[in-house]
């Protein structure tokens, strides 16, 4: 990976290079701990602007929240050190990664005094599933690890354990030769890709998994809106695989894998193989808009 310059640990900056944690870091053996991932552009005008930052943050608190970790900082405290990240690292462009994990203090299940830790660090990140497959199109293939339970894995949150189960699932996908995975729900409807939601369009009807056993992504958000303005008929609804498998386009999203067409699920050919105009429209408004070019949602930039 690109290396930055410092990571801001506990409310100050370390050397890329020193920020270590003790072996025994609660979180690094069982799982408790929550993370954002958040994206700044440079905008045309040389300006960089971090995308929905109150929105990644208010999400970082809840996912804390939801696993009963109390943030030892206020939510302006971490956009102030977000910002500064990207700053003090001199970068314009790139990927924002907040952490909040239990650190060394007792071991076993029940972590009684384990301070709570909080890292930011920031790095360059292109295309994540490929700048091809941004412009073109990706394989996508059904996981046969299904998506948590909702009793189970709490997937509102970006807790760091429930990412194991998205690791196996792209491992699977990857090692059969596909670019990423699709999880059914436990129900087994379609939910979510390891990282990203999904969506679909059949008809001129665009289509994405409702908010139950899903992340509630705010590049998901960033597009129904998007959509919404240009008249297109939106529906948050359950969909099966057979349903995903005859639609006319379909497309990720994500932050890290901002709009990503897919062009095949499971070697069934989607539509006629590339990026259809619903995909294309919405995929342009979306770069558009991060970069500022787009004025309709510049309350969505947070200029550093
Ligand atoms: N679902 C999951 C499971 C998920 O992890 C993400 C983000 C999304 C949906 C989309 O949410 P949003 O980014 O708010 O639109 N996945 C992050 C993980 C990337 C990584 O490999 O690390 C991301 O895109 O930052």
């Amino acid at each position: 990976m690109a290396k930055a310059k410092k990571i801001w640990m506990d409310g100050k900056f370390v050397n890329w290079n020193a920020a270590n944690v003790h072996v025994l870091t609660h979180t690094l053996h069982y799982g408790l701990g929550a993370f954002e991932g958040i994206r700044c552009y440079r905008c045309e005008d040389g300006r960089s602007a971090i995308f929905r930052l109150p929105e990644h943050t208010e999400r970082f608190f809840a996912s804390a929240k939801i696993g009963l970790i109390e943030i030892p900082f206020s939510v302006d405290e971490i956009n102030g050190a977000i910002a500064a990240t990207m700053k003090v690292n001199g970068l314009k462009e790139g990927y924002i990664r907040p952490l909040v994990y239990l650190g060394y203090g007792s071991m076993g299940l029940f972590p009684k005094n384990n301070p709570v830790r909080v890292a930011i660090a920031a790095w360059e990140w292109g295309a994540y599933l490929g700048e091809e497959g941004l412009k073109n199109g990706i394989r996508v293939k059904i996981s046969s690890f299904a998506r948590h339970h909702v009793n189970s894995g709490m997937t509102k949150a970006k807790l760091v354990g429930n990412y194991v189960n998205s690791i196996l699932a792209k491992k699977e996908v990857v090692a059969s030769g596909f670019d990423e995975a699709v999880l059914l729900d436990t129900e087994g409807y379609v939910s979510e890709a390891s990282g990203e939601n999904i969506f679909m369009v059949k008809n001129g009807v665009l289509k994405t998994t409702p908010l139950t056993s899903i992340l509630n992504g705010i590049t998901r958000d960033s597009v129904l809106k998007i959509a919404g303005d240009r008249g297109v008929e939106v529906k948050e609804e359950r969909f099966t695989r057979d349903e995903l498998y005859t639609a006319d386009e379909a497309f990720f999203s994500g932050t890290a894998a901002e709009i990503t067409p897919i062009r095949e699920v499971d070697l069934r050919t989607i539509g006629r193989g590339r990026p259809g105009p619903v995909t294309k429209e919405i995929q342009k408004v979306f770069f558009d808009t991060v970069k500022g070019k787009n004025k309709d949602y510049e309350n969505w930039l947070w200029y550093i």
